[in-house]
């Protein structure tokens, strides 16, 4: 089997919330193939996000980029299946949404960097850190009725 089995940690950012596009980002991953293993609909805290953000604080857009995350609730999913990390940032898109094609997340449904409505773990490493923050409780175990049509074994 080509791909490594992975989790990784989407979230739906508060922008992706107000506008009404919770079901159209969950779509697609459902769509995809890959498996929902955890969700929920959550307004975080300055703390948390901070923690989050760690790696981009001291970049000048930072307390922005808080205020905004901070600005409503966001939904937080973990997502499983094959290459789930590098093929869930393609799904989303580039970073400036201006630079994501069209047929990506970002580029169907989004025009500004600051207001991008989502966000996709960058490496297995921060998808395990990330997981670990939002879903301190663990995530759900179950086998899906798709497997054996979505993966050869
Ligand atoms: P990513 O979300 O594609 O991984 P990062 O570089 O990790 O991009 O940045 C995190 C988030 O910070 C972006 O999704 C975007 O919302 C915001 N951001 C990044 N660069 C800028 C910028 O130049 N201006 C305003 N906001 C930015
Ligand atoms: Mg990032």
């Amino acid at each position: 089997m080509s791909g490594n089995r992975e989790r990784t940690y989407i979230m739906i950012k508060p922008d992706g919330v107000q506008r009404g596009l919770i079901g159209k980002i969950i779509q697609r991953f459902e769509d995809r193939g890959y498996k929902l293993i955890a969700l929920k609909m959550q307004s975080a805290t300055t703390e948390h996000l901070e923690k989050h953000y760690a790696d981009l604080k001291g970049k000048p857009f930072f307390p922005g980029l808080i205020k905004y995350m901070a600005s409503g609730p966001v939904v937080a999913m973990v997502w499983e299946g094959l290459d789930a990390v590098k093929t869930g940032r393609v799904m989303l898109g580039a970073t400036n949404p201006l630079q994501s094609p069209v047929g990506s997340i970002r580029g169907d449904f989004c025009l500004a960097v600051g207001r991008n409505i989502c966000h996709g773990s960058d490496s297995v490493d921060s998808a395990e850190k990330e997981i670990a923050l939002w879903f301190p409780e663990g995530v759900t175990q179950y086998t899906s009725a798709l497997d054996t049509w979505v993966f050869e074994n």
